[in-house]
């Protein structure tokens, strides 16, 4: 297959990366990966004891030919040409050496990251409730299940995220904030970031498809534009 796109989606902890993905993956016919849910299905639950360890992780069933392995902060993501040749990708590269990892596979085309301010951040993330097995991700007031408690598809329990807690939250943006700084500057400097700033993940949507709109063709007419 030709390349179509290589993009990845960075923003702090609840700043709408997953739900962002979701949506391009669905536009634009591109395969989502998200290296925090690779940790979590490592890990068989829904918490977020991501960082610590050491992991090789095969997500063949989320994407064939993709393997990830994570130490410390130091992340490693071999994706081959074939299963990174339209992919839109969250939470990686974290680091500077996982973004030169990342140089070493292969050229992105894209970079789009989110800015939400950090109190916006908390009251979603209190509000978030995902179905472990699928990495299904909902919240209580912007996108709540049909019943209850219960995910829409399978109809089995949602559970929280441990690391969704108000003090694991403050711990993880702090620890994001510092990583990433070197990351987007790297990647600001190559003239591809894409920054958009806001509280509310349906108004900045629209300025991400109409961009990568002018990448590749969409699959799916924007519905929400
Ligand atoms: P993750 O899983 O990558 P984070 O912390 O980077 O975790 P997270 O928490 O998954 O990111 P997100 O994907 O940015 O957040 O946000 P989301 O889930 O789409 O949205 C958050 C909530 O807000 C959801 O409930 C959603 O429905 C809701 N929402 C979205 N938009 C709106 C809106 O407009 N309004 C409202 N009201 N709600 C909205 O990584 C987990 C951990 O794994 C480790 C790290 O420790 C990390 O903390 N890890 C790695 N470690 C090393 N190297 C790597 N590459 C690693 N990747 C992960
Ligand atoms: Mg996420």
């Amino acid at each position: 297959a030709s390349k179509v796109l290589r993009a990845v989606v960075l923003g702090p902890p609840g700043s709408g990366k997953g739900t962002v993905c979701e949506r391009i993956a669905r536009s634009f016919g591109l395969q989502h990966l998200s290296s925090g849910q690779f940790l979590r299905e490592s890990l068989g639950g829904g918490g977020g004891r991501g960082a610590g360890g050491r992991w090789a992780l095969s997500s063949a069933s989320a994407c064939p030919g993709t393997q990830v392995v994570v130490s410390g902060h130091a992340a490693f993501l071999p994706l081959t040409t074939a299963s990174f040749h339209c992919g839109a990708c969250t939470g990686f590269p974290r680091t500077l050496g996982q973004a030169e990892a990342l140089d070493r596979i292969c050229e992105l085309d894209l970079v789009i990251s989110l800015n939400i301010p950090f109190e916006t951040l908390k009251d979603r993330l209190s509000a978030r409730w995902v179905h472990p097995a699928s990495g299904r991700v909902y919240n209580m007031d912007f996108n709540p299940p049909q019943v209850q408690g219960v995910d829409d598809l399978t109809g089995e329990p949602l559970v929280q995220r441990e690391d969704d807690k108000p003090e694991a939250v403050a711990a993880r943006l702090r620890k994001y904030k510092d990583a990433a700084k070197p990351v987007m500057e790297l990647y600001k400097s190559r003239g591809i970031l894409h920054s958009f700033s806001g509280t509310e993940t349906n108004k900045i949507w629209p300025y991400v498809y109409t961009l990568l709109s002018s990448k590749i063709p969409p699959v799916l007419v924007d519905e929400e534009n």
